[in-house]
């Protein structure tokens, strides 16, 4: 039997040289200290022996079995650590490759356009004012002199939410929130989104609007166009012609629609598709704030005056950058969207 033990050991010790990988060896373990394994036969032949030697034949077997069991740890050990060394090699970092760019966004052209217009009225002394979307109808109509059954809530297709709410249809309401908390002189500038039905080529059913107003002693007309002249001028360059044409608002009295001379143009074309060859576009709405406004937010139409003003970003977007269809802005086709 002790020969039988010692060639079982030889055979798994040539064996064991020639393992090169970790499944080798599993395979080596299972063959040599498995179920089936030779050592198991020669466990089961102790009893056939005579009494004096079973002690030794076992402890003998057992010494082999321990022997072979520590030599596969080795072993396995061995393995792991070639494979570890040969892994860390295939990760090595060249830390002098070039990183990786996350693709930067960018801002939305709308939100360009309304920037570029907070910054120029801000350097002017404006203060910027946001207030609720969901608006009351008060706030949004009554207050700004268009009561229930005024034709001019037509023009303005509303949105309603329930009872005595809507979606503002013009950031006017903040205006009058402005005015409700604080007092004269001010100076503030109301930009946001709104939100009106309507939906073609140049109307979205939500858009943005600025709107601004001016209220202290003795501002007037003069000052309104000197304001928005210059605004206009910061906007699309210096020497870009500016006109004021008579106009209705129900919140402004007098009132006055702007035109600038076309961008597109250069009013220079009786078949510009953009300004339909009159040389102008319309590009906002203003007037001396109606002395009824004044009288719902609690200030003496006597005392004080005001002009205001609004225009739509949208539009403004689509003149600076050449776009002809307004829905673009809100497709997220980022091929648009990247060209700014
Ligand atoms: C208060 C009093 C008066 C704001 C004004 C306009 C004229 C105007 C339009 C331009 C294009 C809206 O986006 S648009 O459709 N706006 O023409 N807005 S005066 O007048 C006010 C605002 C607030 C308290």
């Amino acid at each position: 039997m002790i020969d039988r033990l010692t060639s079982l050991l030889g055979e798994f010790k040539s064996e064991l040289e020639g393992v090169t990988d970790s499944d080798a060896l599993e395979a080596l373990r299972v063959k040599y200290l498995g179920r089936k394994a030779p050592v198991n036969s020669l466990i089961k032949e102790i009893g056939s022996l005579p009494p004096e030697e079973r002690g030794s034949a076992g402890q003998n077997i057992n010494k082999a079995k321990k022997d072979m069991e520590s030599a596969l740890k080795e072993a396995l050990y061995a393995l792991e650590s070639a494979e570890g060394a040969g892994n860390a090699d295939a990760e090595r970092i060249d830390v002098t490759l070039p990183g990786r760019r996350t693709p930067a966004g960018k801002p939305h052209p709308v939100t360009r356009v309304m920037d570029e217009i907070e910054d120029i009225f801000l350097a002017l002394g404006f203060d910027i004012a946001e207030g609720p979307e969901v608006e009351d109808d008060y706030h949004n109509f009554c207050a700004l002199n268009i009561p229930k059954d005024h034709p001019a809530r037509d023009m303005q297709d509303t949105f309603y939410v329930e009872g005595d709410l809507l979606l503002r249809t013009h950031t006017s309401p903040v205006q009058i929130r402005v005015m409700e908390n604080t007092t004269p002189p001010l100076r503030v500038i109301a930009p946001g989104a709104v939100y009106r039905r309507d939906s073609d080529l140049t109307h979205t059913p939500m858009f943005h609007q600025v709107e601004g107003f001016m209220v202290d002693k003795d501002v007037t007309f003069a000052d309104l166009k000197g304001v928005l002249t210059l605004f206009l001028q910061r906007l699309f360059g210096d020497d870009t012609p500016v006109r004021f044409r008579p106009s209705f608002f129900p919140f402004t009295e007098p009132s006055a629609e702007v035109d600038i001379g076309c961008v597109i143009c250069n009013s220079n074309s009786t078949t510009c598709r953009v300004c339909k060859g009159t040389g102008w576009l319309e590009i906002l709405g203003a007037g001396m704030i109606d002395p009824a406004v004044f009288r719902h937010v609690g200030f003496d139409p006597e005392e004080f005056t005001g002009f205001a003003f609004g225009l739509g970003i949208e539009r403004i977007a689509m003149l600076k950058f050449g776009i002809d269809d307004i829905r673009l802005f809100y497709e997220n086709d980022l091929d648009f969207l990247r060209q700014f």
